[in-house]
């Protein structure tokens, strides 16, 4: 493939450019949320810093982080760095709880953002000749937003289907031929399950790209979406807070996404102290945005789990990439004092040959955690020969034993009966929680 960049210069600078665009607008940065939001100016006042205290990246340690719970703090308008006249938009987190997160955009920021979704499109060989169905929700999330502005600025055509409906999903990449699909990784694994289903082959799909993103997705899942829709499928990672999808892209490389430094600063951190960690280091990525207007955020802990890696990429381009995901430092499980993520089980699940299409239950019996994984079945693999589901649901609890390093049962169910998603897949029920 050759590789097209959306804008070359800079995605490809060289990392003294970089460090220098980054010097320069982190100074001006500071100054504007200093100057306009005064939540912020307080905690920069605890440390005792002014702006003059950040000079360069360097200084970057020294602010005060941001969390969530600040978000929630500052609803709705508590950390607005523009006023109100000139805000565009807002968009808004799925969050199931406690209050949503509300982002403010500014035209300014509507077109960065649009343009690192563009990145993400091109990046993955998209041109002006595709036709791109963004399949992603459109409304408060930002995935629908986000690619269709990225997709308008590559000059795709672009059909803005949203999520959900997959018989007019289907129809519309048939009818259109669409080359791009832009959804989650588990509504593109239910895409081709249905298109499967309806006798459509690989062969006769036209998609040639798929553009993944929202949830945490394994390489055995990326593999399998690959298989039955015949296409390349590429991660993209983002968040409302920070702005929507294409904060992070992945390239021809398929391994890790590069974030967009020239609008993003990213630090890994020890979730426990807050040290900031050295690449390869798993921890808690953290952002700072560069120069965004009406919602500038600094040093935002994402809660999301990964490692940076400044290796020279074949692709051509020098900002640095993050690792998938790992999971959240909120969606990680704690059963019987060992820590569990979702992906780990989705990969033993993947590698033995089973869909994603699984869920998690766990509860409390007796003040003993209990870790409960329910698998369909393929349609091959159904049959009414208990024996064979009772050695089949053995030799996945040795797996699982072996990747978690605790027990966790395992029933396999009939093809169809675990609920897809149209969005964000919910794959853990917590009943200790409820
Ligand atoms: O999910 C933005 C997005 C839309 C990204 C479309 C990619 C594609 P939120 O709803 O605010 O925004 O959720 C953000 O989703 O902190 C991660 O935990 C998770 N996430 C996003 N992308 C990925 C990814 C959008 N590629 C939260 N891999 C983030 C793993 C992801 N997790």
């Amino acid at each position: 493939m050759t590789e097209n960049y959306y804008s070359k210069e800079i995605e490809c600078a060289s990392p003294e450019t970089i460090r220098a665009i980054q010097d320069e607008k982190l100074v001006k940065q500071v100054r504007h949320v200093w100057d306009r939001v005064p939540y912020y100016r307080a905690k920069m006042q605890e440390k005792g810093l002014t702006p003059d205290d950040i000079r360069s990246r360097d200084d970057l340690y020294k602010l005060p982080f941001l969390s969530k719970a600040d978000l929630r703090e500052c609803y709705p308008y508590g950390l607005l760095g523009a006023p109100l006249k000139d805000c565009v938009r807002i968009q808004s987190t799925s969050g199931t709880t406690g209050k949503r997160v509300v982002a403010f955009y500014t035209q300014h920021d509507v077109d960065l953002w649009e343009e690192c979704c563009a990145r993400a499109i091109m990046a993955t060989g998209g041109t002006n000749e595709d036709v791109c169905q963004v399949s992603y929700g459109y409304g408060l999330f930002t995935g629908g937003p986000g690619l269709n502005g990225g997709s308008h600025k590559v000059g795709c055509l672009t059909v803005p289907t949203s999520s959900g409906n997959t018989e007019r999903q289907i129809m519309f990449i048939m009818d259109l031929s669409a080359t791009i699909l832009c959804c989650t990784p588990s509504y593109a694994a239910y895409l081709g399950e249905s298109m499967k289903a309806k006798g459509l082959t690989p062969d006769q799909i036209p998609l040639k790209v798929g553009i993944f993103g929202a949830e945490a997705w394994s390489e055995e899942m990326r593999h399998s979406i690959e298989a039955t829709l015949g296409i390349k499928a590429y991660d993209i990672y983002g968040l409302t807070e920070i702005s929507g999808p294409g904060v992070a892209f992945e390239c021809s490389e398929q391994n890790g996404m590069h974030i967009n430094e020239d609008h993003f600063i990213a630090e890994v951190i020890d979730p426990d102290t807050g040290e900031v960690l050295p690449d390869g280091t798993d921890g808690e990525l953290v952002f700072t945005c560069l120069d965004k207007e009406a919602f500038p955020l600094l040093r935002y802990r994402t809660r999301d789990i990964t490692s940076l890696s400044h290796e020279k990429c074949s692709c051509g381009r020098t900002f640095v990439k993050m690792s998938r995901p790992k999971g959240r430092t909120d969606d990680m499980l704690i059963i019987r004092g060992v820590n569990v993520f979702p992906s780990q089980i989705e990969t033993v699940l993947l590698n033995s040959g089973y869909p994603a299409n699984y869920q998690i239950l766990v509860d409390r019996v007796n003040n003993t955690d209990t870790l409960d994984v329910q698998v369909e079945m393929t349609p091959e693999m159904f049959t009414d020969n208990l024996g064979e589901v009772a050695t089949r649901q053995r030799q996945l609890e040795s797996g699982l034993q072996s990747m978690l390093g605790i027990r966790a049962a395992v029933h396999l169910v009939a093809p169809q009966t675990i609920a897809r998603s149209e969005g964000k897949a919910v794959r853990v029920i917590d009943k200790r929680k409820i």
